[in-house]
């Protein structure tokens, strides 16, 4: 996979060098470069920005500068997925990270001040390549190359090779389960005066994968109440069902939602006035 990063901060992107990301780059498993905006600036400053038209705070990223600058780093023709960080994006999940993972050339446009001149991402669409406008969260950075960091380390490690053993890609939080990871215990068995849950010491591997079961409901449940509402109650066996109840969530009309909360005065046996 080919990824170009384009930012006026390059050395920002030097924790690619480092770790999984760095690795997957020297095994020829990712083709990445990153450049400095500023190489196709036009003027003596090397001016990246301008001030808004129609006025209001900050500055505002040159198209003209841009439209170089991506002219010469998608493919030629079209067909080429561009990705620009923003706050005003579409949150970034993995199933966003998932499908980046299966592109052939993917370009990051790292913007800084109140963004980049809205042209850019329309030429762009364009000239037929597909535009990914993302945000990695409800808070604003102050540009877009630590989003990208998040992005490409996302993305990166779905990476066929990349990630050493592929089953630690199965069970994860946000894979396909759509719940949270349970927590998880090494060595030693018994540390500061706590023990590991003796489940996981016994060796009784139906016993355990029902624990940690339990464990990623519980947690989905108490952190993630959106995600359990958005759980295939075709994916829950009994006792998923059990656990859930207990935690106060039901299947009604074919979705999980809260337990419905008796009304004030309608236990059995009383009469309405
Ligand atoms: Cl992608 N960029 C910036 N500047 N701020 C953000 C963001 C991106 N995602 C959340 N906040």
């Amino acid at each position: 996979m080919r990824v170009d990063v384009v930012s006026i901060f390059p050395d920002y992107l030097a924790a690619l060098d480092l770790s999984l990301v760095g690795k997957a780059r020297q095994a020829g498993l990712l083709d990445l470069r990153v450049h400095d905006l500023r190489d196709w600036t036009a003027d003596r400053h090397r001016t990246v920005d301008d001030t808004p038209f129609g006025g209001g705070a900050g500055m505002v990223m040159r198209p003209d500068v841009w439209g170089r600058a991506l002219d010469d780093v998608l493919p030629a023709g079209g067909g080429g997925h561009l990705v620009v960080p923003t706050p005003s994006g579409d949150v970034f999940t993995q199933r966003h990270a998932e499908a980046l993972a299966a592109e052939e050339h993917v370009v990051i446009a790292c913007g800084r001040y109140e963004g980049i001149d809205a042209r850019v991402a329309e030429r762009t669409r364009a000239a037929g390549h597909r535009v990914s406008e993302l945000s990695i969260g409800d808070y604003v950075l102050n540009g877009g190359e630590v989003a990208a960091l998040v992005m490409i380390e996302a993305f990166g490690r779905l990476l066929p090779g990349v990630v050493g053993n592929p089953h630690s890609l199965v069970e994860e939080s946000h894979g396909a389960a759509g719940l949270l990871e349970y927590p998880v215990y090494t060595k030693p068995p018994e540390w500061a005066g706590l023990e590991v849950p003796e489940v996981l010491l016994s060796g009784h591997h139906a016993r355990i994968e029902r624990w940690r079961r339990d464990r990623a409901l519980e947690r989905t449940a108490a952190r993630r109440p959106d995600m359990v509402a958005a759980l295939d109650p075709a994916s829950l066996d009994k006792a998923d069902r059990a656990v859930l109840a207990g935690l106060g969530w039901e299947v009604r009309d074919g979705r999980l939602r809260p337990a419905a909360e008796p009304e004030p005065g309608s236990a059995p046996g009383r009469v309405a006035e």
